[in-house]
């Protein structure tokens, strides 16, 4: 992270159009262009439209591309430098399989042989060991054509219960939250609702890195005199412009939100008429907060009474408001209590469901959204179904054309998948657009685990720290390579356009799959020819559903620029802004604007407990998580970009001089950070945003440099994702030098 405001403000001038770019004139590269395609961005969940150049069938630039609403020609440098990974010398061109003889322990083999053996293991595992003894791990950076068939392939080809995604790192927690409080998980309004809003409250978001064009938004609200507040541990970049900074203490959330909820009733600073007409719940949550005095929460979370106070009257008295959060609040053993109390927050205000007034979480993946409504959660069914809901159960079966008897149950989650491998009870293990080497917490105990299986096979584009132990690895495709939708920020569907032909034989991910089907002899329901007939068949599986994509098409999404879902016929135009009084509601079916029967939100109860691993004499310090703007994820992509590695070339351990100077550490020496898990050693990064008692390192680096060594695979008990942001560790100059 930038450390001085020179340093921030030269991330921020990256978010403006490209500098080589006036009012929309080309970039001059010298090199003409066979083809331009708009598209979007590979990388994060805003999805910002970019239009690539493509020549000799290679994406050789771009251009801004400003039709897209959301970002309007605006990229970060992840998106300015995304076209340069497609010619890495890394790309796979062909399927591999180990050789511990060979050079790197792999030897190239025909894509056919690959697929037979795949194939072949599969049937030999299944069995020996049952079903659900072979698993799969999928991600959401894959369209939602491709989440769809994964979820189908398991279910109906493979007849595993045990398939789960990587936004199990992610955005379950939120989701839990989500449809506990609203029975629906999506973003409840558009970002043009944050433009105008009074009161912008941002709860353990880096929004500045990591969803670097909603900044834009929200100085767009500053400009009209909205109040910005932001709790987070570290003055992040956009926190050193905000009006009020609330620096918790890791792993303390609910405790500030049930404060603050609690000042709200004591000021009576609350939509009495929302709460009786539109809520259930509100007395028991009123209840609870009473113990939340401001002393309390003070003592808890590590912020100033008054600052608390200051927080609560900006929110209470506001008109209208929006807050945000991301894995700041989630990623935590009670993620979903912290999503919670930020509700409760939101609907004891009764701003929500109207213009200018609204509440989201921050997706994460590419299609952290829509990747996560169809059918590759371990527990869900397409359209955000129950798998374990027999009329879920039985719709879906008719759509695959199968029993629902033939449909597996709930499987576990993506870490207990891991576990279960280690226990013997999973043999055999296909990953897709996952690095659960580098992206799992504690991963020591990860790379031990995958030596056990009997087999594994993953499919990806780049040999990841994760494929190293595969016996097959099968050559995926990139972004720029294959067409399907994918479900941004807001809510709104849109769509990837192919650019180029995958190299070599590399090949669609769908296909890939198809042919794991097809060797198998199970090529019912898997003879799609192009993703438009998985889309098809996934509009139809989806409709009736919560998440209802029946009425969206192709070509509304190109005439619309996107659709909002639900949107359950074609006449539809999609639903922007959820929950606004008469808006189609399959659920309520007219009794209120939320999606219980009785149209109610619900306020929960929120209780606060602590962390997992509390620091102690022995781990004094507490270790949080994240991320920096120009790395993405696990790096896979962005560590072979050159220009975005020169911007962060490796992982730093942020912490306060204060604390550096007690531990005599000075800035840039190599300090080594243990936990009970794993230790590792980095160069020290010494400023002075950082609360003093918490070190923060980025986890985009992979071996000795990884983060995830010293992570907690503690995890919440509802939602299953593991507590990122807190663990103890202690720090010490490299060998107590
Ligand atoms: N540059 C970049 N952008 C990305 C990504 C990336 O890898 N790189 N990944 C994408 C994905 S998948 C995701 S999920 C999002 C993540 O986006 P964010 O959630 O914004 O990113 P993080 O860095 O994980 O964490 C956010 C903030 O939480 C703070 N934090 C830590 N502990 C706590 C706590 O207990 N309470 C509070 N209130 N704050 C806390 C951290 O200091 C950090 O500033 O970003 C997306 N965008
Ligand atoms: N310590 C710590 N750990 C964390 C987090 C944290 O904040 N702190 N954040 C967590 C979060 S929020 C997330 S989302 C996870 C992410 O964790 P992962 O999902 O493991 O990370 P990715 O880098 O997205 O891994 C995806 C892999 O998929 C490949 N890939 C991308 N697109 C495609 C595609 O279309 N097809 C195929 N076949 N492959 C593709 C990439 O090359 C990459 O190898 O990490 C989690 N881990
Ligand atoms: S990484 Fe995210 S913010 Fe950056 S250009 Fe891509 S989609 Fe936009
Ligand atoms: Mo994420």
């Amino acid at each position: 992270m930038a450390s001085t405001p020179e340093e921030s403000q030269n991330i921020i001038e990256r978010f403006g159009p490209h500098p080589a770019y006036s009012s929309g004139a080309r970039l001059q590269t010298g090199i003409e262009p066979d083809d331009l395609v708009d598209t979007h961005c590979c990388f994060c969940g805003q999805q910002c439209g970019i239009r690539l150049k493509v020549k000799d069938n290679e994406v050789i630039g771009f251009e801004p591309r400003e039709d897209f609403p959301f970002n309007q020609g605006m990229l970060c440098p992840k998106g300015v430098k995304r076209y340069l990974q497609g010619s890495h010398p890394d790309r796979l061109v062909s399927a591999y399989e180990r050789d511990p003889s060979a050079e790197g322990g792999f030897r190239p083999i025909a894509y056919d042989r690959a697929i037979e053996r795949v194939a072949s293991e599969i049937k030999r595992i299944q069995d020996a060991y049952g079903p659900d003894s072979f698993a799969i791990l999928s991600g959401a950076s894959l369209t939602t054509e491709k989440a769809y068939l994964m979820g189908k392939f398991a279910r109906v080809c493979l007849k595993t219960a045990n398939i789960d995604y990587n936004g199990r790192l992610c955005m379950v927690s939120a989701a839990v939250g989500n449809k506990k409080a609203f029975g629906i998980d999506r973003a409840a309004n558009p970002w043009s609702d944050i433009l105008k809003t009074e009161v912008v409250w941002i709860s353990g978001a880096n929004v500045a890195e990591c969803a670097p064009i909603t900044t834009n938004y929200v100085w767009q609200a500053r400009e009209h005199g909205a109040k910005i507040i932001v709790v987070d541990p570290r003055i992040t970049p956009l926190a050193r412009t905000c009006d009020l900074f609330l620096p918790v203490k890791p792993g303390r959330d609910v405790a500030l939100f049930n404060g603050i909820l609690h000042l709200m009733i004591e000021n009576d600073w609350l939509d009495h008429d929302f709460i009786e007409k539109h809520t259930v719940g509100f007395e028991a949550v009123a209840e609870h907060v009473k113990e939340w005095t401001p002393r309390r929460t003070a003592q808890v979370t590590g912020i100033s009474e008054r600052a608390i106070r200051q927080a609560a009257e900006w929110w209470g008295e506001a008109k209208t408001s929006f807050l945000l959060h991301a894995r700041g609040i989630e990623h935590h053993s009670h993620g979903v209590q912290n999503v919670l109390g930020a509700i409760n927050m939101v609907l004891a205000s009764g701003r929500i469901g109207r213009p200018y007034c609204g509440y989201a979480t921050i997706t994460g993946q590419g299609n952290g959204q829509g990747g996560r409504e169809h059918g590759q959660k371990c527990d869900q069914l397409p359209g955000a179904r129950d798998i374990s809901n027999p009329e879920h159960r039985a719709y879906v079966a008719e759509v695959w054309g199968v029993q629902p008897d033939d449909l597996p149950g709930a499987g576990v989650d993506a870490y207990e998948i891991i576990r279960k491998a280690d226990s013997g009870e999973i043999r055999g293990l296909l990953s897709i657009c996952f690095n659960p080497k580098v992206s799992l917490p504690d991963n020591n105990f990860v790379t031990r685990v995958l030596d056990k299986l009997e087999f594994f096979v993953a499919i990806d584009f780049f040999l990841n720290e994760t494929a190293h132990h595969a016996d097959i690895i099968l050559p995926g495709s990139l972004h720029e390579e294959d067409e399907g939708i994918v479900t941004q920020i807001e809510g709104r569907v849109i769509k990837i356009n192919k650019a180029v032909d995958p190299p070599g034989d590399a090949r669609q991910d769908w296909r890939i799959i198809q042919d794991i089907a097809h060797c198998l002899g199970r090529e019912r329901g898997f003879q799609f020819t192009r993703p438009r007939e998985i889309f098809d068949e996934l509009r139809q599986a989806s409709r009736g559903g919560i998440a209802d994509y029946s009425g969206i098409t192709y070509e509304k999404i190109e005439k619309q620029g996107g659709v909002f879902w639900p949107c359950p016929d074609e006449d539809h135009p999609g639903t922007p802004r959820l929950f606004e009084e008469g808006s189609w509601n399959p659920i309520a079916k007219g009794a209120g604007p939320f999606y219980f029967p009785d149209g109610k939100a619900r306020f929960n109860v929120a209780p606060y407990t602590p962390p997992a691993e509390d620091v102690d004499e022995d781990y004094p310090i507490i270790l949080t998580t994240g991320r920096v703007v120009s790395q993405f994820l696990s790096g896979t992509q962005t560590r072979r970009i050159g220009p975005l590695v020169d911007q962060y070339p490796e992982p730093l351990v942020e912490m306060h001089p204060h604390l550096a100077e007690r531990l005599g550490i000075a800035d840039g020496d190599w300090t080594t950070i243990e936990s009970r898990r794993g230790d590792c050693t980095l160069r020290a990064h010494v400023v002075s945003t950082i609360r003093p008692d918490t070190v923060f390192i980025p986890y985009h680096w992979a071996g000795r440099k990884s983060a995830n060594q010293l992570t907690i695979s503690a995890q919440d008990p509802i939602s299953k994702i593991p507590e990122y942001k807190v663990c103890a560790v202690r720090v010490k100059r490299r060998n107590g030098e």
